[in-house]
């Protein structure tokens, strides 16, 4: 079979799911070669069996807001693969939810968590919820409800699910509270947990930490650091915090943010109480960067993305298809050299087309933001110990992780001085799920 039938088979099977079948086809053009030429892989219809989740699940959430009326949102789990670990992977409460969104991040999930080199399977979930403008009663209550079916598909080796776009500690603690009641078990059931009753220091910082680390990395191949470089970030949320953190850490220079309403510009850079001011914007439900510039003074631009700013490295940390062939193509004009996604999946095809040509140093997010649920791994390892580990061994664990999945990437992507992070991502993450499956017979 040819490559361009096997993706009009899955488009046939899997028709309004753009953004699965645009992570799909990513995934094939980059191991179709080594597919093609494997003939136990075929034989097995290895390829037909990833792109399809082991199971599917949607279910009800009604809840009651605080004037008395009731709602009913969708929720979701997908449990994609569970090759060489129990399904794992985030939650997402937002309002464009679907179907199609939470496939293609438990696809990505797939291949992210292999690369960590910890036992941890594919999944995704979430619901259409939208937290803008309700109360911490409204949350908890919605929280709860989305629990009282979750509990019953998940487990601390079935399922583990941990945060993502609007699920951060406190939505994770109305999950495991309701959790917990429900099966009468203290367990390491969900990552991200609060640092009293399970969680593992680091976490919360993780994503952004490691996108840093890795970004550090491809720079570290052109014998380049952060030190005095500016640096655009996307976002408000957990991961554009961690990376904020770690740039100034490094000596960068971090001078954009972005929401939903447009981006702020601060020019003297974002540190000190700036860094915090991004957990109240977060935890207010208002969902306006705006407040970042009227609190700081500071240039607010109405509904635009920062990819006009010049800068030197860039790490989109919002969400999926923010970052645009015109925006790859004004970053590659204003002198940028790194692009790493905190994200998932923010660049379009189109952009990283552009930046690849380009050659400039280009990073996908299923390696560069692996150190999220990497820690998460780590999280689940702390849990099985009944034991936690210091920050700075974690760090220290994450750091090792995130220099593997670079030395992983370089080994299946770099060609002729040039190395195609996305290849090299993909076919290292595709291997080592595709052999166990293999190992597994066909289930
Ligand atoms: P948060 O909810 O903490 O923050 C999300 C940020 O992105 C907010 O600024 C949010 O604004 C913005 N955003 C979300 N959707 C849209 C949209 N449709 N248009 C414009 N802005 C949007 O989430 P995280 O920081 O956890 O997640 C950010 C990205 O990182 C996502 O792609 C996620 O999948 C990925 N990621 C997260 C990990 C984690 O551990 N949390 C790990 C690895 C990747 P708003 O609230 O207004 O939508
Ligand atoms: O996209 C991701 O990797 C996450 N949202 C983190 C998943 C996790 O299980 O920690």
């Amino acid at each position: 079979m040819k490559m361009h039938d096997f993706l009009e088979g899955v488009a046939a099977k899997n028709p309004a799911q753009p953004e699965f079948l645009q992570a799909v086809k990513e995934v094939v053009e980059s191991v179709w070669e080594i597919y093609d030429s494997n003939p136990r892989f075929k034989q097995a219809k290895i390829l037909d069996r990833i792109v399809e989740p082991e199971r599917v699940i949607m279910f009800r959430v009604p809840w009651v807001d605080d004037r008395g009326e009731v709602h009913v949102n969708r929720g979701y789990r997908i449990e994609f693969n569970s090759a060489i670990g129990p399904y794992k992977g985030g939650l997402r409460f937002h309002p464009s939810v679907n179907l199609s969104i939470l496939k293609f991040l438990g696809f990505e999930q797939i291949f992210k968590n292999s690369l960590t080199t910890l036992p941890m399977g594919g999944g995704k979930g979430g619901s259409d919820f939208n937290a803008k403008g309700r109360s911490d009663y409204e949350i908890m209550r919605f929280c709860q409800s989305f629990m009282s079916e979750l509990f019953r598909h998940i487990g601390p080796n079935t399922d583990v699910p941990a945060g993502d776009i609007g699920v951060g500690g406190r939505e994770i603690g109305y999950l495991f509270g309701m959790y917990k009641k429900l099966v009468n078990e203290f367990t390491g059931v969900l990552t991200g947990k609060g640092l009293n009753w399970g969680g593992s220091l680091i976490r919360p910082e993780a994503t952004g930490f490691g996108a840093v680390y890795f970004a550090n990395s491809m720079l570290g191949t052109k014998g380049e650091g952060f030190e005095n470089k500016t640096v655009l970030v996307s976002g408000f949320g957990n991961v554009a915090w961690g990376a904020v953190q770690k740039i100034n850490e490094l000596g960068g220079k971090v001078v954009t943010l972005s929401g939903p309403d447009g981006y702020i510009y601060d020019k003297e850079g974002i540190t000190g109480d700036k860094v915090e001011f991004m957990l109240e914007m977060r935890a207010s439900n208002r969902d306006t960067v705006k407040d970042y510039a009227d609190e700081f003074g500071v240039d607010f631009v109405a509904g635009k993305r920062p990819w006009e700013v010049k800068c030197d490295v860039a790490i989109p940390c919002a969400t999926q298809n923010e970052l645009l062939r015109e925006d790859a193509e004004m970053l590659v004009k204003n002198g940028c050299i790194c692009v790493a996604e905190g994200a998932n999946m923010p660049c379009t095809p189109e952009a990283v087309e552009v930046l690849q040509e380009s050659k400039i140093l280009f990073a996908p997010g299923k390696a560069a933001n692996a150190g999220g649920v990497a820690t998460s791994g780590l999280e689940m390892s702390q849990n099985s110990l009944r034991f936690n580990w210091s920050r700075d061994e974690v760090d220290q664990k994450l750091k090792v992780i995130m220099k593997n999945i670079h030395d992983q990437c370089e080994l299946y992507g770099s060609k002729d001085g040039y190395t195609d992070y996305v290849k090299g991502a993909n076919i290292a993450g595709f291997m080592k799920v595709a052999n166990a499956m293999l190992d597994h017979g066909i289930v």
